[in-house]
């Protein structure tokens, strides 16, 4: 059995999207942001950086913060969704999410979103980043359907933060690409669960 340690936002996503797909045994302890129940003296000795998602692994008595890297411990222990025919394809979107798709458009986030009119520069270094993220994604889908060949999860991984697209000001209609690849993800059944496991409901976005 499986503790989650989540929020309704795109990093605690992509663990349930994964947790659903694989069809494992998990339990979800809500960590409310608002309430800034991440910074509770319990949860930062299970997350040094007061970010959510965390899981802990009771069988192999194994705690992990980071997305990425629970979203690789998963896939190793139950040998899913990272393959060793394209394994470093794979890794490496995996961290292009990690590095730049994540940061960059949670920056958007708070300087187009939460907080607009405070920074004109930020703003344009927002949009230009995000204009940026999706371009390459844009580029990348037209040589497969899914980021690398088969659903990975390299996918897992970016497709919740492109559920944000609204609040970073994309219009996924000028990205074809990436609009197919999201819709076929949107229809997966792990997905439309995965979406709404921890907090209030959400309808998954549709352009
Ligand atoms: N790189 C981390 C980022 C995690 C992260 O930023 N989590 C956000 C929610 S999506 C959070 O816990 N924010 C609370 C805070 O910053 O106080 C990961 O991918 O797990």
């Amino acid at each position: 059995m499986i503790d989650l340690y989540s929020s309704a936002t795109p990093n605690g996503r992509k663990v349930t999207i994964m947790l659903e797909e694989l069809g494992v045994k998990y339990n979800t302890i809500a960590i409310n942001l608002d309430k800034k129940e991440q910074f509770s003296e319990q949860f930062s000795r299970i997350s040094p950086s007061n970010k959510i998602p965390v899981i802990i692994d009771k069988e192999s008595k194994q705690t992990i913060f980071e997305s990425g890297a629970i979203l690789l411990y998963l896939a190793k222990k139950y040998n899913k969704f990272l393959t060793n025919k394209n394994y470093w394809d794979v890794i490496q979107w995996l961290f292009f999410q990690m590095a730049y798709v994540g940061p960059m458009l949670g920056q958007a986030h708070q300087y187009l979103f939460y907080h607009p009119g405070k920074s004109e520069f930020a703003e344009k270094k927002s949009k230009d980043y995000t204009q940026h993220v999706y371009e390459i994604l844009n580029e990348r889908l037209s040589k497969s359907d899914y980021i690398c060949e088969n659903y990975s999860i390299a996918d897992i991984a970016i497709w919740p933060w492109t559920a944000r697209f609204e609040r970073h000001q994309i219009n996924l209609k000028n990205y074809p690409n990436v609009l197919r690849w999201y819709l076929l993800i949107s229809k997966r059944p792990a997905v439309i669960s995965g979406y709404n496991i921890v907090g209030d409901f959400y309808e998954i976005p549709i352009p």
